[in-house]
């Protein structure tokens, strides 16, 4: 495993020296993912989702060059609002580190952070995938190859169905990356509650995931990630109609503009969330709060059968 060198925000350095649950959370979806103004304000929430569950959330991120495990919200805040925070993956911490540049940590990023911060649960909105028409271009995220190598429990509501969902199910499996649907058999599409393909595995309460997290470590099988995939109810989803219309005008929008690499999901999330004026905003923010109450649930269950 990595072994960075972190700065940890108290709370989480106390509860993690105690061996109390805390759930990692990424910066990325916070400087990249959500339009500002609404961004810092739901950052808040999702930590305060954690609280609510009773576990201690650490925001991760790079503030100066500085990896930090449990922003603080003065360092929340200028990921949040400042001008320049570049979204960070594995490959750019230590270029960023060295630059001393601010930067947001992604999927891949938080989850290699987190493990080596010996945090075992994270919450997001939805993982990387394998982008459509990735035959071509090769696009597939880091977040991917990223879990195969990392020990971390990732709360998720699916892909988003502007990415492949079948090829990246497929990648999943090559790459020795579990997943189980909480509640359900069917993998979700992030904005949309089935993301249109079947799961092996369903695990009903957040006692049960922490049973096969303990049978991971039991059977040295813990090594890669395990996703527990939490759909949204389908009275809470996007308008799949609306969905479908706004997913391939982004699309179009997306070839026209030539945007490529990493600006591809932050650029096709701004456009949902503008051409549904703000209806997917809306469901965004509850899949990452349902996440993050999940995420803490979870952890407490891991530690209770700790102690
Ligand atoms: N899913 C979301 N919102 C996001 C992301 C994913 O609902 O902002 C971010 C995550 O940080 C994820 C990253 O790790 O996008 C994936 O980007 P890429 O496709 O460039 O690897
Ligand atoms: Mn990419």
């Amino acid at each position: 495993m990595n072994n960075f060198h972190i700065r940890y925000g108290t709370e989480v350095a106390d509860a993690l020296r105690d061996g109390r649950p805390v759930v990692a959370l990424e910066s990325t979806i916070v400087s990249h993912g959500l339009p500002r103004p609404d961004n810092l304000r739901v950052a808040r929430q999702i930590e305060q989702a954690v609280r609510d569950a009773g576990a201690v959330p650490a925001t991760i991120g790079m503030v100066s060059g500085r990896l930090v495990v449990g922003l603080d919200d003065a360092e929340l805040t200028r990921l949040a609002t400042a001008d320049g925070v570049t979204k960070l993956s594995v490959r750019d911490l230590a270029v960023a580190a060295a630059t001393g540049a601010d930067g947001a940590t992604t999927v891949a990023a938080t989850s290699a952070v987190a493990a080596a911060a010996g945090i075992g649960v994270f919450a997001t909105g939805g993982l990387g995938g394998v982008h459509r028409e990735a035959a071509q271009t090769f696009d597939e995220s880091a977040d991917l190859v990223t879990l195969a190598r990392t020990p971390i429990a990732v709360v998720c509501a699916g892909v988003k169905s502007i990415l492949d969902v079948g090829a990246t199910l497929e990648r999943l499996e090559t790459l020795g990356v579990g997943v189980v649907g909480y509640r359900t058999r069917r993998f979700p599409g992030f904005f949309v509650t089935d993301g249109g393909f079947d799961l092996d595995w369903s695990v009903d309460s957040p006692e049960r995931v922490a049973d096969v997290l303990a049978a991971r470590e039991q059977h040295g099988v813990h090594r890669g990630g395990l996703i527990v995939a939490n759909p949204l109810p389908t009275d809470e989803q996007l308008d799949p109609d609306l969905h479908d219309r706004t997913l391939a005008e982004g699309l179009a929008r997306l070839e026209r503009d030539g945007v490529t690499g990493k600006a591809v999901t932050p650029y096709l999330l701004a456009h949902f969330h503008s051409a549904t004026e703000g209806a997917s905003l809306a469901v965004n923010v509850r899949i990452i709060l349902r996440n993050a109450d999940l995420a803490a649930r979870i952890a407490v269950a891991a530690a209770a059968r700790r102690a």
